[in-house]
C-alpha cells in the first residue's frame, strides 16, 4: 500500500494523498496542534534542507561528513564484495559517495526516499558519477517500507541511516524503527547509524535558528505544502519560527507559533489559531551514547563498533543483527 515504484529513471507519483490529507487534519485538531516532520519534503523542502546543511551553525552533516571520511576504510572492510547498500532516507546521496569510494565492491545502491524528485536528481548524477552500479531506487516512506528495493534482492543488505534522521523518532518509535530495519535486512546485516550527540544547547539552538533563516524557510515551507497538495489556505509569513531545547526529552523541537487569530482552511476543514499558538513540526532527539546503544539492543541489535567525532560530537555506529 501507498508504494511509488520507480522505473529506470522516471519515479512514477502514486502517493497515497489522502495519508497526506489525514495526518494533516488528525495532526492540526490535536491539542497541541502538530504535523509530521516528513512532509517538510517536498522538492522544495529538500533544496532547503541540502542548503541547511551547508550552513555554519549546522554542524552535523560537515561534523558526519568529517568522521564517514575518516571511517570508511573500516566500514569498507565489513562491506561483503557485490553487497547492496541500501539508504534510508537517502535525500541528495551525498555521504553515500564517501562509502561507495571506499567499498568499490557494492555492487548495487538501493536508496529509499519520500521525496521523488530528490531520488531521481540523486539517482541521475549517481549512475552518471559511478557508471558500475546499479541504483535502484525506491520512493516510500521508510517507516512504512515492508520490503528492500527490487535491486538488493539477492545480495548480502548493508543498511546506512546517516544524518540523525533517526533523530526525528521518539525513542520508542526509534526502537520500532531499528526493529523493522533488522527485520528488512535480515540475519547478520550490518546497519550504519549516524546519530547526532546530545551537547550544548548554545550549539544546538543556532544550529535549529540560523542567522540567515534558512531553517526558518524550511519550517515554514511545510505550510507551503500544505497548502499546493492539499489546497490550504496558510500565510506562512502569519507564523514564526521556533526552535526550542527540551531538555527533559533531550530533543531540538521545532514549532510554527501564529503571529494572530486566524482560521485556515485545508480542503473543506477549517481550524482557527489563536494568537502564540504553535503548530509541532519536528523533535530533533540528540543521544548520549549509551541512550542510543541501549536502544539499538532493544531492538535486537549487537552494537559492533561505535565512532564519534570530536566536539561538537557526533556518533556513527556499527550495529550488526
Ligand atoms: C534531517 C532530521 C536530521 O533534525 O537535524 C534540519 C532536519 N530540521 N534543520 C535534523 C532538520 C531542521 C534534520 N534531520
Amino acid at each position: 500500500a501507498g508504494l511509488r515504484l520507480a522505473d529506470d529513471d522516471r519515479l512514477t507519483e502514486v502517493t497515497p494523498e489522502n495519508t497526506f490529507l489525514k495526518d494533516v487534519i488528525a495532526g492540526l485538531s490535536a491539542q497541541p496542534k502538530t504535523l509530521s516532520a516528513k512532509y517538510f519534503y517536498d522538492a522544495e523542502g529538500s533544496r532547503l534542507f541540502e542548503a541547511i546543511c551547508d550552513l555554519p551553525e549546522y554542524y552535523l552533516t560537515r561534523t558526519e561528513t568529517a568522521l564517514l571520511r575518516r571511517i570508511a576504510p573500516e566500514i569498507a572492510a565489513r562491506i561483503p564484495s557485490g553487497a547492496a547498500l541500501v539508504e534510508f532516507g537517502s535525500g541528495a546521496s551525498t555521504k553515500t559517495r564517501i562509502l561507495l569510494d571506499a567499498a568499490p565492491n557494492i555492487a548495487v545502491y538501493a536508496p529509499i526516499d519520500i521525496s521523488p524528485s530528490a531520488l531521481e536528481d540523486a539517482a541521475a548524477s549517481l549512475r552518471k558519477a559511478y557508471p558500475d552500479l546499479a541504483v535502484t531506487p525506491l520512493v516510500d516512506d521508510f517507516t512504512k517500507a515492508m520490503r528492500l528495493p527490487d535491486g538488493a534482492k539477492g545480495r548480502t543488505p548493508v543498511g546506512f541511516f546517516p544524518g540523525s534522521t533517526i533523530g526525528n523518532f521518539a525513542p520508542a518509535e526509534a526502537e520500532a524503527l531499528l526493529r523493522q530495519a533488522k527485520a528488512l535486512l535480515g540475519e547478520g546485516a550490518l546497519f550504519i547509524v549516524g546519530v547526532d550527540v546530545a551537547k550544548d544547547p548554545a550549539v544546538l539552538i543556532p544550529a535549529y535558528d540560523d542567522a540567515q533563516g534558512v531553517t526558518a524557510a524550511f519550517n515554514r515551507n511545510i505550510l507551503v505544502h500544505i497548502n499546493r497538495e492539499l489546497s490550504g489556505t496558510f500565510d506562512p509569513a502569519a507564523f514564526a519560527h521556533k526552535a526550542v531545547w527540551n531538555a527533559a526529552d533531550s530533543r531540538i523541537e521545532m514549532h510554527l507559533e501564529s503571529l494572530r487569530d486566524q482560521i485556515v482552511m485545508v480542503g473543506d476543514h477549517g481550524f482557527r489559531f489563536a494568537a502564540g499558538e504553535t503548530i509541532h513540526t519536528e523533535n530533533s532527539h540528540k543521544y548520549p551514547a549509551e541512550a542510543f546503544e541501549a536502544i539499538a539492543a532493544r531492538a535486537g541489535w549487537t552494537v559492533s563498533q561505535r565512532w564519534v567525532s570530536p566536539q561538537p560530537e557526533f556518533a556513527i555506529y556499527a550495529l550488526t543483527a
